[in-house]
């Protein structure tokens, strides 16, 4: 019979107390993971700039709310600004006591939150928010809704700065934002005092990142390209057509915008209304109420024979204020006003003569 030598027990015995060893360290290796009971990321937010990494510190805490200097779990990150440029998952390491560094970048305006989550134990998470504010402006946009354009006729060009990553910078208040064209008539009003063309009209200051400017062109074009210039900056418009000045209803009804009739009114306007504001108020709203009515006329042959016939006192007395001086006008108003009396007068003899 083999019977096991002293030798053997003892080399079997040592086997048995690094395997105890070896499960005993591993146990408490689980245990130490286990201790973690939060993990918390500062700062607790705070305010940032787009496309600048910031640094943030993820640190772990046992039951006592000691460092958890053991913690050797693993953590992946996420945030509600979907371009963010977040840092990989990470296992903590011995070397890391508990705490390690991290770089992040946000890079899309307004309060967006960074989360930091153990990926094998949910509840082990925190979340902070933080304010984006734009970069330094990179580019512009310059546009307008209105792409058809009549000559001497304001219309609105809207200038927006944008940093790198897409966002208006609203915190420009100075930038002072240089116009020019294409079309070297096309005149602006930067100071928006209804005064096209003065000096310095062709220049005006961001306001949170963008403004509003007023302009028109007297000469018809196609093609017209608007730039806005700031430091290094150049940025142009899309094309804009310049139409001559249609009177829609009137066109319509003269089946040509090149009637003498036409010519009549466009002087009219050009002299009694476009130089002063209810004028201009008046011609603005004409031009965006009227092309419908004028499509509608345009169809129908008798409608348009009326629409000559209404238009005639119309040209008359346009014609009239064209073409006469002041004093002219002011001998033809007495006159009116004399008619009118004479009318009334009239009018009440007639009456009185009949009730009698
Ligand atoms: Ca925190
Ligand atoms: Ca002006």
């Amino acid at each position: 019979m083999i019977t096991p030598s002293r030798l053997t027990i003892a080399l079997a015995f040592t086997a048995l107390l690094v395997a105890l060893a070896v499960i005993l360290l591993a146990i408490n290796n689980q245990t130490s993971l286990a201790q973690a009971s939060r993990i918390d990321l500062t700062p607790e937010g705070g305010s940032a700039t787009a496309g600048t990494p910031f640094n943030v510190t993820v640190t772990a805490y046992d039951t006592s709310d000691n460092i958890d200097t053991t913690y050797a779990g693993t953590i992946g990150f996420a945030s509600s600004d979907a371009a963010a440029v977040l840092p990989a998952p990470y296992t903590f390491q011995l070397a890391d006591s508990g705490s390690h560094v991290f770089s992040v970048t946000l890079v899309t305006s307004g309060n967006q939150s960074v989360t930091v989550v153990d990926t094998f134990n949910g509840s082990l998470t925190d979340s902070e928010s933080w304010s984006v504010s734009a970069g330094a402006v990179s580019s512009y946009t310059v546009t307008s809704d209105n792409y058809s354009l009549e000559t001497s006729i304001a219309f609105t060009v809207t200038v927006t700065a944008y940093d790198a990553y897409g966002n208006v910078a609203t915190g420009d208040n100075t930038t002072v934002v240089a116009m020019s064209s294409s079309s070297p008539t096309m005149i602006f009003d930067g100071n928006g005092n209804g005064l096209f063309g003065e000096a310095g009209d062709n220049t005006k200051t961001l306001s949170a990142g963008t403004f509003d400017i007023q302009a028109k062109d007297n000469t018809a074009a196609e093609g017209i390209i608007i730039t806005a210039s700031a430091g290094t900056i150049t940025t142009n418009s899309s094309a804009y057509t310049v139409e001559n000045f249609r009177c829609f209803i009137a066109t319509a009804a003269y089946g040509t915008p090149m009637a003498g009739e036409i010519q009549v009114l466009r002087d009219f306007r050009d002299k009694y209304l476009m130089t002063n504001p209810p004028g201009r108020l008046f011609v603005a709203a004409y031009y965006k109420l009227s092309p419908p009515v004028a499509t509608f006329i345009a169809d129908h042959d008798s409608l348009r024979a009326g629409i000559r016939i209404g238009l005639t006192p119309l040209l008359w007395l346009a014609s009239a204020a064209l073409k006469t001086t002041l004093l002219q006008k002011l001998a033809i108003l007495a006159l009116a006003l004399v008619v009118v009396l004479f009318t009334a007068v009239c009018l009440r003899r007639i009456r009185r003569s009949r009730t009698a």
